[in-house]
């Protein structure tokens, strides 16, 4: 069976949701912060982080996106057939959100991979503050021109991804009520079995 390599509180609950939603036979490793820079998990995967799946033939596949969409295409059957018009926008939502929002959210997280100095750090996190708000605004947007439910309009691991992108905001000066439906969106994902399971899988509680 591959593995998922996850740690609380990462990105890599998206792919984790995945494989809670599909019952994928998919074993889910949920490491300690920290065990990501230890020399036998960069024997799985050198750039330090997590998701990563590794197969029983040892094979290695990283990057989200990458790993939602075989998840997708190996364990979705016939309803998460990607070669659609969702398929496509499923692939450009999830490009966005993890090179674009994930991005920005660098100075937070790691300031000081960004610039040298207190004072330096806080002017790069303000400003990453403001690009995450816009991120917010905009797939506000989406969200509400597809109906307020689904990102897409209908179940995607975009949204499994946008609930990642929206627990984050608790640790930010960025507030989501001006969001409306992320706001909606995010307490609709709580309440939701698979995410459920994958928070639990993950050592993780819903953000409220
Ligand atoms: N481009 C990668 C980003 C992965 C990433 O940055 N993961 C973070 C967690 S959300 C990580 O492992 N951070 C640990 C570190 O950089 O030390 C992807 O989309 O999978």
């Amino acid at each position: 069976m591959p593995t998922l390599y996850t740690m609380p509180g990462t990105c890599s609950l998206a792919p984790n949701i995945a494989v809670a939603w599909l019952d994928a036979p998919i074993t889910v490793n949920n490491m300690a912060y920290g065990d990501h820079k230890k020399d036998e998990y960069l024997a799985i995967n050198a750039k330090g982080k997590v998701p990563a799946m590794r197969f029983e033939d040892g094979d290695v596949l990283t990057e989200a996106a990458a790993i939602l969409a075989y998840i997708g295409a190996e364990h979705g059957g016939a309803g998460y057939a990607r070669d659609t018009a969702l398929g496509r926008k499923e692939a450009e939502a999830l490009s966005y959100m993890t090179s674009e929002v994930h991005a920005d959210f660098g100075p937070h997280f790691a300031a000081a991979a960004f610039a040298d100095g207190e004072a330096a750090q806080e002017a790069v996190k303000a400003k990453a503050y403001e690009k995450i708000g816009e991120h917010y605004r905009y797939m506000e947007g989406i969200l509400q021109a597809n109906g307020g439910t689904w990102y897409l309009g209908q179940k995607s691991f975009a949204d499994a991804y946008l609930y990642v992108l929206t627990r984050w905001a608790e640790q930010t000066p960025v507030n989501l009520s001006d969001t409306p439906a992320l706001a909606d969106h995010r307490a609709r994902m709580e309440a939701d079995d698979g995410v459920g399971l994958a928070l639990r899988r993950q050592d993780m509680e819903p953000v409220g």
